[in-house]
């Protein structure tokens, strides 16, 4: 059966035996594994930061409860506008509804060289695959995409990520204030845009691989079709869509510069066999060279620059299939090497439990 991107036809050693009405996906039809509860995230009020210092201020409260409660949480009124989402959305599918050929051309959209993405050329096993699309844009590229809705978009939540960034440091008492502002110019951040096409194999692989982001922070928006999923208390809870609401996470980088105090969380995407899915993401990152040091003694993690931590995964997800990420405890790499060595998966990251709804995941290939 044909897909696009062309995943069945490219990964075919990947997929052998699990091809749609394979046994194994027919019997994972069956049972009902993939369904697990739907969480409460917490749901903040942007605008009360605009009222008197005791509304303000329980506002941020809920900021930060929130990033170190759970690492996610969502904000309405948040100063970007229901009709520059909704035309995000529409210029989003715009651009995946190209034909494959035109997408995967060099020079699509004046885009550089690897923006585009698909599947995932290293994977060994279904698990490591994810069942998805995306442009990945660096910010300093996106003038050259002659998209203004898209350009406007990525401008608009650069302003409430670096408001957010400075609410989270202004809590642990950070006295440079400056830091964001100098370190996380708009030009040094990432704009993900992703779909999630119809997958015949739902059951087998995900849509996007359980990941944490490698940045400060990231602002998420979804469409109405739901399938993102986050661990809470080592457990995977999904997240309801809500059309008004802006999905804020907690990336590694905070967690490290906070010293563990706010979380950067695993989450994942699960495939769909119904219909496509669309979601766009801002990863507030800083500048290569920027070092991001503890803000607190004893450190939990040693100090480290950007460029550092990006190799660094890059490194570990060549080596090992896995991103590492923070936890970088010689024993668990080693393990991931062994159980590598002998065929088996095993689930890296020190909070999280094997997800519900797939058994024995592993780690994100994707960049962020
Ligand atoms: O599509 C989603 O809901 C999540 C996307 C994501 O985690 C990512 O782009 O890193």
């Amino acid at each position: 059966m044909a897909s696009d991107p062309p995943y069945l036809d490219t990964y075919k050693t990947l997929f052998q035996g699990n091809t749609p009405g394979g046994s194994k996906a027919a019997k994972a039809k069956d049972n009902k594994l993939f369904m697990v509860e739907e969480c409460d995230l917490p749901l903040i009020d942007l605008s009360r930061l605009n009222l008197d210092r005791a509304e303000r201020d329980k506002c941020k409260r809920k900021i930060t409860d929130a990033s170190s409660n759970w690492g996610f949480f969502q904000v309405i009124n948040h100063g970007v506008p229901r009709q520059l989402l909704k035309s995000m959305q529409y210029e989003q599918m715009k651009v995946f509804h190209q034909p494959f050929y035109k997408k995967s051309e060099e020079n699509f959209l004046n885009l550089p060289a690897n923006s585009y993405r698909w599947g995932n050329p290293a994977a060994t096993c279904l698990r490591q695959f994810s069942w998805s699309e995306a442009f990945h844009i660096p910010l300093t590229d996106i003038s050259r995409m002659d998209e203004s809705t898209i350009e406007v978009f990525a401008t608009t939540v650069s302003v409430l990520a670096q408001s957010l960034a400075e609410i989270l440091a202004q809590n642990l008492g950070e006295v440079d204030a400056g830091f964001f502002q100098e370190n996380c110019s708009p030009s040094t951040s990432y704009l993900r845009m992703n779909r999630y096409p119809p997958c015949p194999i739902s059951s087998e692989v995900f849509g996007m691989m359980p990941h944490t982001d490698s940045d400060f922070l990231t602002i998420l928006y979804q469409d109405q079709v739901g399938g993102l999923q986050l661990v809470k208390d080592d457990r995977w809870f999904s997240v309801k869509p809500n059309p008004d609401a802006l999905i804020i996470n907690i990336g590694d980088l905070f967690q490290a510069w906070s010293n563990g105090v706010y979380k950067s969380v695993e989450h994942q995407v699960v495939a769909s066999e119904e219909g496509e899915r669309f979601s766009v993401a801002y990863f507030y990152c800083p500048s290569y060279n920027t070092v991001i040091q503890s803000y607190s003694k004893p450190a939990v993690y040693r100090t480290f620059s950007f460029k550092e931590y990006r190799q660094q995964v890059k490194t570990d997800v060549g080596s090992t299939g896995y991103k590492v990420g923070l936890p970088r405890k010689t024993n668990i790499i080693r393990k991931i090497q062994l159980a590598q060595r002998k065929g088996q998966l095993i689930y890296p990251l020190k909070t999280a439990q094997p997800p519900q709804t797939k058994q024995n995941s592993t780690n994100n290939p994707t960049p962020n």
